[in-house]
């Protein structure tokens, strides 16, 4: 006797109508690898949102523990295309007023939920130019470019893509469970080739890292804004993606004293795929566990918290026609 359908049909169960968004696919170097809604994605069982910064969920939805049967292949350096939608394929995409941040990580492949200090950011937008990164998803057919890092060593990797809508992001939803920012998170596999050496090490616990206190997740878009502090580390340096070189001019001493974070920190030797010395990023990653970063490096959540600061009474707006999916959010 098999229990496999009981247990799908109960996956599967709770499928309603909302609204809100999810990820069809992924293209490569601008080639459209198809369909990846439970092919290559671990696809939630629907687009709604998840509000619990402490919930599994967060990491990649509620289905993130469910490992899919492909992998998407790209070498590294690959141009990646993440492509979003609301109802179906090429819609309105995610209501306008879900304003927010995109962000996306990389962790080593797990066949587990991603839950743990494993990740380590690639890519993030947030407001620039009078736009929110999802104005642009919109205006974009639901798609968002990004790098993957030319030089990370080949082997399987989950991406993790995010969009927070911060549209009743004023409030946080563990003072007011009707309120809080909405997480959309999308967890892709990949196998990557190339011969990188750089495993991303920036341990990321996403459950821990994003906090009721992070200026950038309790935020109100409805004052004149002008900056957003995007959550999470900044992007890991060593991802030869860029980071132009940071001001802050450390005199770290040779000192080998890894900085101590609250999440306990994974010796990337744990890793399946080959450690290599990561180039030595210094300022740019806070969070990037090496020996040769000074120890002086503070605690990613906090250093904005002060920045910004909501204002009393915003033009409050409710999640559009999206009654029922609040029953079912987390
Ligand atoms: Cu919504």
């Amino acid at each position: 006797m098999h229990f496999t359908a009981a247990t799908l049909a109960l996956a599967a169960f709770a499928t309603s109508v909302s609204a809100h968004a999810t990820m069809f696919g992924v293209s490569v170097n601008g080639v459209d690898q198809g369909d990846g809604r439970n092919v290559y994605i671990r696809s939630p069982p629907n687009n709604s949102p998840v509000k619990n910064l402490a919930s599994p969920d967060l990491i990649c939805g509620p289905n993130g523990g469910r490992a899919v049967g492909t992998f998407v292949k790209a070498a590294a350096g690959s141009k990646l295309t993440f492509e979003w939608y609301h109802d179906n394929r090429n819609d309105d995409i995610i209501d306008g007023s879900h304003k927010g941040p995109i962000i996306t990580y990389i962790a080593p492949f797990t066949e587990g939920n991603g839950v743990g200090p494993i990740w380590s950011k690639i890519a993030e937008d947030g407001f620039s130019n009078g736009q929110w990164a999802v104005d642009k998803i919109r205006a974009n057919n639901g798609k968002i470019d990004f790098t993957l890092p030319a030089n990370i060593a080949a082997g399987k990797y989950l991406i993790r893509q995010e969009i927070i809508a911060l549209h009743e992001g004023d409030t946080a939803f563990s003072q007011n469970a009707a309120r809080g920012a909405q997480f959309y998170p999308s967890c892709v596999q990949f196998e990557v080739s190339g011969s990188g050496s750089v495993v991303p090490n920036q341990n990321f616990d996403i459950n821990k890292g994003y906090t009721s206190q992070d200026p950038g997740i309790v935020f109100n878009i409805y004052q004149a804004v002008t900056s957003y502090p995007i959550p999470g580390p900044k992007i890991f340096s060593g991802s030869g993606a860029s980071p132009a070189p940071a001001p802050v001019t450390t005199s770290a001493p040779a000192s080998v004293r890894p900085t101590t974070t609250a999440a306990p920190v994974v010796p990337t030797t744990s890793s399946a795929v080959v450690v290599a010395p990561v180039p030595t990023p210094s300022s740019a990653a806070p969070v990037v566990v090496q020996p040769t970063t000074t120890a002086v490096v503070p605690p990613v959540p906090t250093t904005l918290a002060t920045l910004v600061r909501p204002s009393a009474k915003p033009t409050r707006r409710p999640c559009p026609a999206f009654g029922k999916a609040k029953k079912r959010e987390n």
